[in-house]
């Protein structure tokens, strides 16, 4: 055959192919196959995306002006349940396959299809796998659909129908209602967080002004939140910034369309060094950026030069302020909603549609300069903080100059301190960042020299939540961990070089303790973000008691085990000793490697970025300056605090 016979065979087998339902079932037995390539994963967070694509669906429909209300009920029984006031999913017999709307949406993986006219557009949610993809993934379905005068109903499991259409009554509303629990023969056994579906739904309202979104736990005597944000993504900038000083009072809001794109664009700088700028694209968080945010950042910069220029708070002979300069204390939302989103990149998380960079970039040009205008006392403010942001970068600069000359950052200069180890392969070798010199002595006595390496912390860091780069720079016990960690941070981070794959803070169970992890935990957030991504950050729990009795010992690791410990194995408690460890300098080295350390019989907890802007309220929150709200968490927080996942 030729090239050109091939090509057309295929092309014919494959139209055959998909019109037969052997592909219907080969396409969703695919998703069962694989789960993680559609989900992620099987884990609690796989199920999570299940819940969210539901919720998307009902989203989408609200950008499309047809659905106000959506609610989402967790049940007793683990089961989900989201509905919406939408048009409905369309239920009519189609003319190809001769199945009803509903059921292909529902069982074609990819079912892109047509319904009278109009495109069935998965915008959001997996990225345009849609609905199928959850029923495969379900141990049954339930679709309730108001259309059209009629209640219908069709229910499903693991992919397939389990009963025809059926027409329940008569109605006069419209909307959409889905039922499912996970199959957990692929999935782990539901156990639905109500804080973290509540924090995407949040998302999802702010995102989209004026729809109520309800979220209701059954589990939890029908806890109930509701989300409804008049003021959009201006109030969601208004809520990352929450525990910060602002420079803004009144959050920056622009918006313009081209075609049928539309750019949003929310904008609150405080007094920080962060730049917290969210895109989004049909309300999927692109964690990757793309052509919006790209689009985004270039207007900024020339809309805050331009007016510095014409206002003449940039003198003739001055540098333009960098991007750099205009992001730094910048928390700001870039939410474009399109058509045809194409979604980039390994994990789907950056926005490719070029065309949407100049649209932004002219929307965000355009009416970010008039707004200025508009409201000149702002826009000084604004440019007062970048002219600062400026200047300190240049004195950094010098520093980091200064530094480099006198002392580099480089591993061959690694500090006394640091007990490194033999093993050369980073992937095997641990770094415990230890308090104190006399803990940092039973760690190096104590640790296996093959592959663990100790570097002792002398006191508290610098808190880096308070300081800007060249105070960091300058910092001595933070240049040591940045040497021994030979990654560099902020941009210059490099994940390869990681001379360690396990980076293991190891504190006192005490407040100094506490606070001391929480200034490390800061500084990993805001300088090495990718170290916590990479599940590199690592908290030891070394134990809170011993008990002894005769010969009898055991190492105890919390309030609540000690209390079994003492009605069980210690149950009569003759001469039974408990000893309280309140620093790890009252283990020695024996100790501190049976209990803390040797990776056969340690727990570590490790630490992860579940929401990055939770935790980055949290940082601020801690680490700030503002006392009385910092006051209330640690007072409402205090028994978890050991467990406290940045
Ligand atoms: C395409 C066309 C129509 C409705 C929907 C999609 C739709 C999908 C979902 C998914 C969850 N809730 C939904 N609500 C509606 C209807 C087109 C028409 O009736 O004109």
């Amino acid at each position: 055959m030729t090239e050109e016979e091939i090509r057309s065979k295929k092309e014919k087998d494959s139209a055959e192919y998909s019109a037969s339902d052997i592909q219907v079932l080969e396409g969703l037995e695919a998703v069962r196959k694989r789960p993680g390539m559609y989900i992620g994963s099987t884990d609690q967070r796989g199920l999570d995306h299940l819940v969210y694509e539901i919720v998307h669906n009902a989203v989408d429909e609200a950008m499309g002006g047809f659905c106000d209300e959506i609610s989402c009920t967790i049940h007793t029984d683990n089961s989900v349940t989201v509905v919406d006031n939408g048009r409905g999913i369309p239920c009519e017999i189609h003319p190809k396959t001769g199945k009803n709307a509903l059921e292909t949406v529902l069982t074609v993986l990819h079912a892109g299809a047509k319904f009278g006219g109009k495109t069935y557009q998965v915008s959001g949610g997996l990225h345009g796998v849609g609905s199928s993809v959850v029923n495969a993934l379900s141990e049954w379905m339930m679709a309730t659909v108001k259309k059209d005068g009629k209640i219908h109903r069709q229910t499903y499991s693991r992919g397939a129908p389990k009963t025809d259409l059926e027409i329940l009554g008569d109605t006069e509303e419209t909307g959409t209602t889905i039922s499912f629990y996970p199959d957990t023969t692929i999935m782990a056994e539901p156990d639905w967080n109500f804080g973290i579906i509540s924090g995407r739904v949040r998302e999802m309202a702010y995102l989209n002004k004026g729809l109520t979104i309800h979220i209701i736990d059954e589990r939890d005597n029908n806890r109930k939140q509701t989300y409804y944000f008049e003021g959009g993504i201006t109030g969601y900038v208004r809520h990352l910034n929450r525990h910060k000083n602002v420079v803004n009072r009144l959050p920056a809001y622009i918006t313009g369309s081209q075609g049928t794109t539309v750019v949003e664009v929310a904008i609150q700088y405080n007094d920080g060094f962060m730049d917290n700028t969210l895109s989004f694209a049909n309300c999927v968080n692109t964690v990757d950026g793309g052509t919006h945010l790209t689009g985004f950042r270039s207007a900024l910069t020339r809309v805050l030069n331009d007016y510095a220029r014409k206002a003449k708070i940039l003198k003739e002979g001055d540098a333009n302020l960098t991007g750099d300069d205009v992001r730094e204390g910048l928390t700001a939302i870039v939410s474009v909603k399109l058509s045809e989103p194409q979604f980039e990149g390994q994990t789907k998380g950056k926005l490719g549609n070029i065309e949407v960079k100049a649209i932004t970039e002219s929307v965000v040009s355009d009416k970010l300069s008039l707004y200025f205008e508009e409201h000149p006392e702002d826009a000084k403010k604004i440019l007062d903080k970048c002219l600062m942001a400026a200047r300190a970068r240049e004195a950094a600069r010098k520093a980091r100059d200064l530094v480099i000359k006198k002392n580099s950052l480089d591993v061959s200069t690694l500090p006394g301190k640091l007990a490194g180890c033999s093993e050369k392969d980073p992937a095997s070798c641990e770094l415990f960042l230890v308090e104190g010199d006399s803990a940092g002595g039973s760690a190096k006595q104590g640790r296996n020299r093959r592959f663990q390496a100790i570097l002792p912390l002398r006191g508290k860091i610098l808190n880096v939540e308070k300081a800007g780069a060249d105070k960091i720079l300058a910092h001595q016990e933070i240049r040591t961990i940045i040497t021994a960690l030979n990654t560099g941070i902020d941009e210059d981070y490099d994940d390869s070089r990681l001379r360690y794959h396990r980076v293991v803070l190891m504190t006192d169970a005490d407040v100094d303790g506490a606070h001391i992890r929480t200034l490390l935990l800061t500084f990993f957030f805001r300088h090495t973000p990718k170290l916590i991504e990479n599940g590199h950050l690592f908290i030891a729990q070394p134990p809170l008691y011993s008990i002894k009795s005769g010969k009898k010992e055991m190492w105890i690791y919390s309030d609540e085990e000690k209390d079994a410990m003492l009605a069980s194995e210690f149950k009569g408690l003759r001469n039974v000793e408990v000893r309280r460890y309140k620093g790890l300098g009252e283990m020695n080295a024996e100790q501190l490697w049976a209990t803390t350390m040797n990776p056969a019989t340690r727990t570590l907890l490790k630490v992860e970025l579940d929401d990055v802007n939770e935790a980055d309220s949290i940082c601020s929150l801690l680490m700030g300056e503002e006392v009385p709200p910092r006051k209330l968490f640690i007072q409402t927080h205090a028994k978890s605090v050991t467990n406290l996942d940045i």
